[in-house]
């Protein structure tokens, strides 16, 4: 081995050179004519010496048409049109050449030797040549060539170091443009990708997040606070998941639970509420929060605490729970996106103004409200979207103004408004990926590699 070359460099063992080039090569009918014979020669070799009705041999030999008109061309035949009996044909020469015949045996071994250009086009035109486009690969020795396969070193070892084998070997050059091995690493699941595209949109708009780590949530937070009735069907077992041990929550604010069972028994600030016997044994259950609108309620009451009233904004994406009939599309639990906004004067238009604003950031723009019904909010909306591939109106959404019976028992001034809205993360996430079932989006049927393969997530594309 050559001193001065570089250990890891191989001599080149052969050189290949690609060349294209067109090809003449013969049809199926091509082949034929080397095999038997022109057309045209097939007809005068069919013809008598004392000829032969014209009807007869052009129904006797394959190809007559071509082969009759040929061979009249070039001399070989002709034609008595007065003969008794109709048409007969006769020989013209004793002996033909069939050049045809020949020169496609010639092109067949690849020699155009004295075939001109205007006999291609003729056997081309005649369907008996083609041309096609040959790849050939042209193979030379190169300056290391060998027949012995050398094994090529792929690591330089302590050991070649310290005994100076490496002298002797030839190393695989590196290849800096192989693709490193995909390191094993954990995918997000496609709700935690929406909830991240969710978070940043809340977070342009300056909310900030609530602290939404408590899935047990006791029924005065989740219900009571937010007035609503503890009568209200949403309240029974059919609907609401209620927690055996421990059953019951004891740590309330004393002052404000009682300004919270005096509005619902007896009404208060413009209110006439329910006018029924308040039991805070009723709001002592524990059970799963059944909207992250419990978080909202005590975020609230914190924030009325102030000496001095701030304005703010928030939202909570996070896991709620309800004891409703399953579905393809519904779970005993989702995640509620809920946005709140706290200031002075706040209307029905900002309400509207900012879910718009919101939408807005998720590419959707066709917004319609209908009015509804919330417990704890009045007025309320349903809020629709025009689906361009259903092309119809579907609802996104739930918003309204929290009610003075919620707001003022917690201490807010009264020229505070508060509004809210909400949605849930399963239903963008599942027309996101296109998943119609929601089994195959959440549980433990969940193909995993859905989880590996699933795209990006970007919401306004
Ligand atoms: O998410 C819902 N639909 C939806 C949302 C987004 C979407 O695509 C993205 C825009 C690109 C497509 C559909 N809905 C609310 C409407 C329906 O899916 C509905 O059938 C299911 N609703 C859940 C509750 O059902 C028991 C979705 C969930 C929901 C409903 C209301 C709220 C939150 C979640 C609320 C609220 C609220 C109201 C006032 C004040 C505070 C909170």
């Amino acid at each position: 081995m050559e001193r001065n070359r570089p250990i890891y460099v191989r001599s080149t063992i052969v050189s290949v050179e690609q060349k294209s080039s067109n090809q003449w090569q013969l049809t199926d009918e091509g082949k034929s004519v080397v095999d038997n014979g022109s057309h045209e020669a097939i007809v005068f070799n069919t013809i008598p010496s004392d000829g032969m009705l014209q009807g007869e041999l052009m129904s006797s030999v394959p190809n007559a048409k071509i082969g009759f008109s040929k061979a009249m061309s070039a001399g070989w035949i002709r034609m008595d049109k007065k003969a008794e009996g109709g048409p007969r044909v006769f020989r013209k020469v004793e002996s033909i050449q069939d050049s045809v015949k020949e020169c496609l045996e010639k092109i067949r071994s690849l020699n155009l030797d004295g075939i001109t250009d205007a006999q291609k086009a003729e056997f081309k035109k005649r369907k008996l040549i083609t041309s096609v486009k040959v790849n050939s690969f042209y193979v030379t020795k190169g300056e290391g060539f060998t027949l012995d396969i050398e094994k090529l070193e792929a690591d330089l070892t302590a050991e070649m170091m310290a005994n100076g084998s490496w002298k002797k070997k030839t190393f695989k050059p590196y290849n800096f443009k192989a693709l490193g091995i995909m390191p094993p690493s954990g995918h997000l699941h496609p709700l935690l990708k929406v909830r991240a595209q969710y978070r940043q949109i809340f977070l342009e708009m300056g909310f900030a997040e609530m602290p939404t780590n408590n899935f047990i949530e006791c029924s005065f937070w989740n219900f009571d606070s937010l007035f609503q009735p503890q009568q209200h069907p949403a309240r029974d077992a059919h609907d609401t998941f209620f927690i055996s041990d421990p059953a019951n929550a004891h740590d309330f604010p004393k002052d404000y639970l009682e300004r919270v069972k005096k509005t619902h028994s007896e009404g208060g600030y413009g209110s006439q509420g329910y006018k029924y016997d308040w039991k805070i044994e009723e709001a002592q259950k524990n059970i799963l929060r059944t909207h992250t609108t419990a978080v909202s309620a005590r975020m609230l009451y914190k924030l009325a605490q102030q000496k001095k009233f701030t304005p703010v904004k928030y939202f909570s994406i996070d896991r709620v729970f309800r004891n409703e009939t399953l579905d393809a599309t519904h779970l005993a639990e989702f995640h509620q996106i809920e946005g709140v906004v706290a200031d002075y004067g706040l209307t029905l238009g900002d309400l509207m103004g900012i879910i718009y604003e919101f939408f807005k950031k998720l590419g959707i723009t066709q917004l319609r409200f209908k009015p509804a019904y919330n417990p704890y909010t009045e007025p309320s909306m349903e809020i629709f979207s025009f689906h361009k591939g259903l092309k119809k109106w579907v609802e996104i959404g739930n918003s309204g103004v929290f009610r003075p019976e919620m707001l003022l028992p917690m201490g807010l001034p009264e020229d505070v408004s508060v509004i809210a809205w909400g949605l849930s993360l399963e239903r963008p996430t599942m027309i996101k990926y296109g998943i119609d079932n929601i089994r195959d989006l959440i549980g433990p049927k969940v193909n995993l590699q859905m989880v590996y393969d699933n795209p990006i997530c970007r919401l306004d594309k």
